[in-house]
Formats: C-alpha cells, structure tokens, sequence
C-alpha cells in the first residue's frame, strides 16, 4: 500500500473517529427464521447473499453468537424480553391461536425504546402468542394484548408462522382485508368450516406436506391447524416477503425526523418455503436456497431505504436467526435433495431443535455504519444481551423488571473488544446445555435432531439421541463436529459446567 493510501485511510479514520454520533441510532433488527450458521456467503454459504456480507465486512460479523433456543417462540420471547425463556414455561413452540405469553406489565425492549423517544415497529413473524388466556380470542375484533401491548407502535404480521393457521396478515391489531360477512374461526383441534384441507383433497395442494401441516388449505398450502371464514384476508405466500419489506420500508420513510426501532421479521427461511415467482429457481438449492435469496434481498432493500434517507451511517443493524437450519420440517419442498454441498449449520453439528452447536450458534452480524470497528468476532455473545446492550447505547438503565439474563455487551457488539460472554447457555426444546471458552457441556436426557423426511428407510424423521449421566463434554475448537465425549476425562470441568446450568436455571 503506498503512503499516500494510508495516510488517506489514516485521515478517514480519525475523521470517523469525529463523526458526530447522535444518542439515539435507529435499530434495526432483522431477525431470520430457520436460517443456519452456514447459509449466508460470508459463513461460507453457497448463496450468493452479497448485501448481507457487505453489511458483515462493513461492521462485526459473530461466530460465536447464539439464539437462546433451538426453536422460534422462546428465542423470540429472548430476544424481546431480555430474558431465557426456560424461565417462562410458556415458551414453547405455540400454535396460532396461542395467548400472548410476554406478561405486558414487563418493558420489552421495544417498550424501552418508546418509552426512551424511538417509534418501534414489528412487521413479520410474530409467534408470541395473541390475546389473554382468560377469554378465547376472537380474530373479526380488536386483537388484543399483542405487539402494540408490549411495546410496538405500528405492527404488520402474521400471528404465528406461515405453516400454522390463521393464514392472515394482522395490522395494530385487525385482520387485514377482513370482510365482516366471512367471520374467521381458528381452531387446532378439530374442523372448523368445510374448507378443504390437504388430507381429505391432495390434489389440490402445490406442495405436499406431512399429516401435521395436512390441514386447512390456504393458497393450495395446507397448515397446521383449522379455519374458516377471512377467505379475503388469507394471504399468498409468494408475496409475503414483498408485503412485509414494504411496511419495514415505509415505515423507515415515515421516521426520518424521530429515532426509530424497527424489528423485521421475515418468514425465510421457514416453511413453506413459497418464494415469489422471481425468486422461484433463483438458485441450485431449490426452495430454500431461493429462500435465502429472497432474504438477502430483502436486506439490500432496507439498506438502500436507509441510504436513500440519509439514516444509513445513523444505524444499528443487527441480522441474526432465531434457530438453526432444517432441510426439512413437514413440506416436501427438496431441501434435502437439492442442498448440494451446502451445509447449512456449517461445521457445527445438528440444527433447528437440537442441542448440538447447529440449533442456536446461528449468524450474528451488527453493523452500525458510522461507528462500528469491522472484523470477525469470536466472542460468545448472545441474543438475550441485546437489550442490555441497546440500554447501554441510549445510556438508560433497563426497567427492573425485564428480563435480567442480559449483559450489556455493546462494546463487543461494535467491535471495540474481543470479549463477550464468559458462558451461554443453549436450550433445545426446554433441555438446556452451556458453553463455556471451548467447552461444551450437554446434561443427561437427549439430543433432539430432524433428520429428513418420514420415510420407511428413516423412520419417524426424527432422531433422538440418549444422553446418559453425567452428560456429554466436548472441546469445540477441536472438536466442532461434537463427536467425543470427554466427559469421563474431565470431571472436575463437569462438574463446573453442572454448577452454573444450577446458578442460572436453579429449577
Ligand atoms: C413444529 C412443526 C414445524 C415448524 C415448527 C415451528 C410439526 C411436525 N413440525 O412443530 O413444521 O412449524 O413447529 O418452527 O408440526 S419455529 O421456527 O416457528 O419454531
Ligand atoms: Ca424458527
């Protein structure tokens, strides 16, 4: 490099260095679904997700970040609350006609932010649950407590997943397109309606789907789960994507004058994985490689709305997953046929709703522009600090009672220190596990893994296996692939690992 390159490179340094830092950045959150530690490019994926990497190479790309859990609604009910969500029993993969399981008189860290000046926004996947326990929700009135109770001004979503009914899209709390004289029903024990579904009328489905998901038809996709009525409200999956990216990016239009928190939650890469037909064959790894375009996509479309207003070098960015990957999990879309070399966990073992590394050490990129030190991060970090983080940034202290699992490693996160958490602990379908510095450390009960499809050859599709006592130990950097149990060499470090799952999960 000569010396004029650098001393330029010097110049634009120390002038970033100056850069006049407003307290309050805009937050972005975008928060992927079923996307694996391997998926982007910049973790060695075989799709080309150039935004994504940009965004990495220009802030702290993770390789030790974590989802608190290998499944959707707790990592989500993490991420919000500032809490693990083991200590909520509540949170648990939940049906779309679940209660809402985040107590609202707790501050989430979108009630933080409107409470600290910032208009807060969901648009996505929501799967927290909607309504009170006390009374049965009834989806043609008012929608309530849901996202606006717990903090989000403005919220476009879906109630749960896009594989579980009520296939609507719920905007500040109403269905959207609802016409009165086709009332909606949701039911997931019995039928509802006369409404097809993929069992009794396959014919008409365009994907074939397990007997879980073989229920009601929406958009020739069956669900899991029953409902009639809302037919003008159910929502194509093919626009899915499109809609949600255009709330996020109105949204962001609307607040160029106020400090805003945005938390986008696209359904990619979940099931089904039914792409716009742009995307349909984008890539070699069928519908969801197509998937992780359309994500990425999506991602160059928020970064061009913040550049385009100016709010780009004021902005915190953070694209994370809330589990690990699967190939399949209930639609026959040749994820595992068409996935190549791909390897979607990356060199971790298992995936979405294990306790091997592949179901919680997911992506994590942060990224804000204007500030951050760009690098590769091994530091443990997880999605439970991000409030305590982002109450660090605005120099507030987090409401006493939310969630305390949090630690505020905002330095970590902009890239001015290599160290993070000292231990995480990992959770998999209520089983918890923890790492600690290269040790991992999973108790006795099992190991859950989806492996592929129920076949005659692979059984159930699912794999469980034994975990016996004292549980499994494993030294990752040498060993990522979790293979040999140290366990009967160390059991000094068994028992240290023991000692903290009790300090922190006494239960
Ligand atoms: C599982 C579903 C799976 C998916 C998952 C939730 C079956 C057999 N499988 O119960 O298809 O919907 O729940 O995914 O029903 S998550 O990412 O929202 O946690
Ligand atoms: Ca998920």
């Amino acid at each position: 490099m000569s010396m004029q390159k650098i001393s330029i490179l010097t110049m634009a340094a120390a002038l970033a260095a100056l850069t006049v830092v407003a307290e309050k950045p805009n937050i972005v959150f975008i928060y992927g679904d079923d996307i694996g530690y391997g998926d982007f490019s910049c973790y060695g994926g075989e799709v080309d997700t150039a935004n994504i990497d940009t965004l990495a190479e220009e802030g702290v790309r993770f390789t030790g970040g974590y989802c608190t859990a290998a499944t959707c609604t707790p990592s989500r009910y993490s991420l919000l609350t500032g809490e693990y969500a083991f200590r909520n029993t509540a949170a648990k993969i939940l049906p779309g006609n679940a209660p809402l399981i985040i107590d609202p008189a707790r501050p989430t860290i979108a009630a933080f932010l409107r409470d600290h000046g910032y208009a807060t926004a969901l648009s996505g996947k929501w799967h927290l649950g909607l309504g009170s326990a006390a009374e049965p929700l009834d989806w043609n009135g008012q929608i309530t407590p849901g996202p606006k109770e717990v903090g989000f001004d403005y919220s476009f979503h879906m109630a749960a997943t896009a594989d579980r009914v009520p296939s609507v899209y719920i905007k500040n709390g109403r269905v959207v397109n609802l016409d009165a004289t086709d009332p909606i029903q949701v039911n997931y024990q019995e039928m509802v309606g006369n409404d097809p579904t993929g069992i009794s009328h396959p014919h008409l489905l365009k994907l074939q789907a397990d007997e879980q998901h073989g229920k009601t038809i929406v958009n020739g996709v069956s669900r899991i789960g029953y409902m009639t009525g809302g037919h003008a409200a159910r929502f194509r999956d093919e626009d899915m994507a499109d809609t949600y990216l255009n709330k996020a990016v109105d949204f962001i239009k609307a607040n160029q004058d106020s400090p805003f928190f945005l938390y986008f939650a696209p359904n990619e890469n979940h099931v089904p994985r039914v792409v716009h037909e742009r995307f349909q064959g984008s890539t070699s790894l069928g519908p969801r490689g197509d998937a992780l375009a359309v994500f990425d996509w999506c991602v160059g479309r928020l970064v061009q709305t913040l550049k385009e207003t100016g709010q780009y070098e004021n902005t915190l960015i953070v694209i994370t997953s809330d589990n690990g990957p699967v190939l399949f999990d209930g639609y026959w879309e040749a994820g595992i046929e068409r996935q190549g070399t791909h390897d979607a966990s990356g060199p971790w073992r298992g995936g979405k709703y294990s306790r091997w590394e592949g179901g919680t050490r997911v992506p994590f990129i942060v990224t804000w522009p204007g500030r951050s030190r760009p690098g590769i991060s091994d530091a443990i970090v997880s999605q439970v600090d991000l409030y305590a983080s982002v109450a660090g940034l605005v120099g507030k202290p987090m409401p006493e009672n939310a969630g305390q699992d949090g630690q505020n490693l905002l330095a970590t996160f902009l890239g001015e220190t290599l160290d993070g958490r000292e231990y995480v602990i990992q959770e998999a379908l209520t089983q918890l596990a923890v790492r600690k510095g290269n040790w991992k450390y999973v108790p006795p009960g099992s190991v859950t893994e989806r492996l592929g499809i129920m076949t005659w050859k692979t059984g159930s599709g699912w794999k469980e296996t034994p975990v016996p006592e004292p549980g499994l130990l494993f030294h990752l950097s040498e060993d990522p692939a979790e293979e040999r149990n140290l366990a009967a060499l160390y059991p000094n470090r068994i028992k240290e690992m023991q000692d903290i799952i009790m300090q922190v999960a006494p239960e």
